[in-house]
């Protein structure tokens, strides 16, 4: 792929995930099939929350008042923040922020709703549409101003403890969602000055784009008492005294499309993990005049056949050449082909041809259809994982001097690093590399890469989006 900010945009238009022509920068419009990506998505990830996390839902705008409580949150986000000003003709009394997130939306209830230990641990999450007035480069999906589809969870808890395993907790759930989607993915905890404003830490997935760029696809942050502090959450312990509860955050964007879009796509359009691909099958019959009822009466009876055991399939049958309808599905991602034509029917076998590596294999007729569909599907969400994986594991590469970190990253690469660990090195070292330290990475040895300074870590460094 020569030039991959082209063909995202390319793929993005012709297999019709989103329109990005809105005439408002940074908002988009959600097509079809992208739509239905999203909704898979989001039902894979529902299910992993509602196991104990309560789905509810707060108002998009949030008073100037509470929005400004939290001094070092609102800083992180005061330049990003849209304002509504007006009712109608009439200005406001005050103004009210539309959420770039929620916290400020949230946290005032929790205080009206936390009085008792009994009361907590809470946790709930609510997917909504935030609004980030972003000063950065805008991308459909990647970075938006509109974020259409964002996933955030919001805990609160007795103790320091049960709050660090929260974190805990939420980054098992994403790593579970990055696994069924095939995504390769870091996890590293963010540099003090990268982390979410009012937050202790902040733990980052990050993956990486075939144009060697990584991206931050969900994070999860430990907020301490601070928030609870500002809001004045308060809870009585067992002892009858009050105390400050312990919260944490977690999010996901739209972001995850996008990185199920570019890490397993190729020249020929997407290529979606079955869990989200809105067909798993595509039925196409190899229709001549001769014997064509047979064959479409052939592909009617797989199709109802996968249909029952849940599989999203379809029969293309409509009156174009076959070639048309193969680039078609390819294109669209759909993991797997089967074709049947009146000879296939002679020697009672179909083809069915996988999108991820062109494997074409035929069966017979009489073999069980449905676990043959649901074991290549297992092994397309298998080696897409593996290739993933083995791509990221080979482009993290370790350097040692400062002259040649950019050089490693331009090739596409992730450059490891040694680092001392404190914050002025850092921001010298991304300051002189215009890179990113993502953060702490493996075991270390030596010395810092910038400082000389016995160093502390192993960091990764990359150029991020
Ligand atoms: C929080 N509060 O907000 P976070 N376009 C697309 N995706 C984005 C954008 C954007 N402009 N900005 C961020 N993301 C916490 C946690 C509630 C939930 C994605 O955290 O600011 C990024 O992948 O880190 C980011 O990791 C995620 O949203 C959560 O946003």
């Amino acid at each position: 792929m020569e030039d991959f900010s082209k063909w995202f945009h390319n793929i993005l238009d012709e297999a019709k995930i989103i329109d990005s022509r809105y005439p408002i920068k940074g908002m988009n419009v959600w097509l079809a099939n992208g739509f239905k990506i999203r909704k898979y998505m989001l039902e894979a990830l529902r299910e992993l929350l509602d196991k104990d996390h309560d789905e509810t839902l707060f108002p998009l705008l949030v008073p100037e008042e509470e929005l400004a409580k939290e001094g070092i949150h609102v800083k992180g986000f005061e330049e990003e923040v849209y304002w509504v000003t007006h009712g109608g003709k009439k200005k406001l009394n005050e103004k009210l922020a539309i959420r770039p997130t929620s916290e400020t939306a949230i946290y005032p209830m929790f205080s009206l709703w936390v009085r008792s230990h009994i009361d907590l641990p809470i946790k709930l999450y609510q997917v909504v549409n935030t609004f980030r007035y972003e000063t950065k480069h805008t991308r459909p999906l990647i970075r938006v101003r509109e974020i259409t589809t964002f996933k955030e969870a919001h805990t609160i808890h007795a103790t320091k403890e049960e709050a660090a395993k929260q974190v805990e907790d939420g980054i098992d759930i994403y790593k579970t969602i990055f696994n069924k989607l095939s995504i390769p993915f870091l996890i590293l905890k963010r540099p003090v000055w990268d982390k979410f404003p009012g937050a202790n830490y902040t733990m980052a997935f990050d993956t990486l784009f075939p144009d060697g760029k990584t991206l931050q696809i969900g994070t999860a942050h430990n907020l301490g008492s601070t928030f609870a502090k500002t809001f004045e959450i308060k809870f009585e312990n067992e002892n009858g005294e009050h105390e400050y509860p312990y919260q944490t955050c977690y999010g996901l964007s739209d972001r995850v499309i996008a990185a199920i879009i570019a890490i397993h796509g190729d020249e020929k359009g997407l290529v979606l993990p079955p869990i989200v691909a809105p067909k798993q099958v595509t039925i196409i019959p190899i229709i001549f005049k001769k014997g064509s009822e047979e064959v479409i009466s052939k592909a009617k009876e797989i199709e109802k056949n996968l249909k029952n055991n849940g599989f999203r399939v379809n029969i293309d049958d409509r009156d174009l050449r076959p070639g048309k309808k193969f680039y078609e599905s390819e294109l669209n991602g759909t993991p797997l082909r089967i074709e049947i034509g009146p000879r296939d029917l002679e020697n009672n076998q179909f083809i069915i041809t996988r999108r991820d590596n062109s494997e074409k294999s035929s069966f017979s007729l009489d073999e069980n259809i449905s676990s043959i569909v649901e074991r290549l599907l297992n092994d397309i969400t298998t080696s897409l994982k593996e290739k993933g994986e083995e791509n990221l594991k080979k482009r993290i590469v370790g350097v040692k001097s400062m002259d040649i970190i950019e050089k490693t990253v331009l090739d596409g690469n992730i450059a490891q690093i040694n680092w001392c660990g404190e914050e002025s090195c850092g921001k010298a070292i991304e300051e002189e590399t215009n890179l990113d330290i993502l953060g702490e990475y493996g075991k270390y040895s030596g010395d810092c890469i910038h400082c000389k300074k016995p160093a502390k870590y192993t960091a990764l460094i990359s150029k991020t989006y």
